[in-house]
């Protein structure tokens, strides 16, 4: 990694819905274009040990259970892109964690409308595509998802363009 004060990595995973729905694609390319920097990048399927570790703040609430069940329906992609402000600037471009109070160009907003409060009411899975680091949680989850040597430095092509 870069050493520059605010280039920072981060964590995304696009979670079993998005690989599902063949959105993979569409989801990654608004990083790239906002010229975060892929720095791994990989197909898992989620065990119950790491999404204790990874949801380590949720694995009490009511919810857990089924949050865990919809995280394990699928592979996920999990992904590290680093950039400057990394954790921030890239869960701006996700969204508010409701599709319903997602603006529409963010992921969230774009690819889904869901409300809890409707998956509640109906008694299905609450699903919305990604999940993103909060800053300071994105090297704990790094960690939690890739070896060190899974993860590549290189020099992306525009250079001086990301900074
Ligand atoms: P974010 O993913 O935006 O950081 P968190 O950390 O509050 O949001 O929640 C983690 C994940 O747990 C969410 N992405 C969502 O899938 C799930 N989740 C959060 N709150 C609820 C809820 N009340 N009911 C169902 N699932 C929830």
């Amino acid at each position: 990694m870069e050493d520059a004060k605010y280039i920072e990595r981060t964590f995304v995973a696009l979670k079993p819905d998005a690989v599902k729905r063949g959105i993979v694609g569409e989801v990654i390319e608004h990083f790239e274009t906002a010229g975060f920097k892929i720095s791994g990048i990989k197909m898992v399927q989620a065990t119950d040990q790491l999404l204790e570790k990874h949801y380590e703040e949720h694995v009490n609430k009511s919810f857990y259970e089924g949050l865990a069940e919809y995280m394990q329906e699928g592979p996920i992609i999990a992904m590290v892109l680093e950039g400057v402000h990394a954790a921030e600037n890239v869960r701006k471009i996700v969204g508010d964690t409701s599709n319903r109070e997602a603006h529409p160009s963010t992921i969230r907003g774009k690819f889904g409308h869901m409300s809890m409060d409707h998956a509640d009411e109906e008694g299905t899975q609450y699903k919305n595509i990604i999940h993103a680091s909060e800053p300071g949680e994105a090297e704990r989850e790094i960690e939690i998802w890739f070896e060190e040597d899974e993860l590549h430095d290189y020099q992306v092509v525009y250079g001086e363009e990301i900074k």
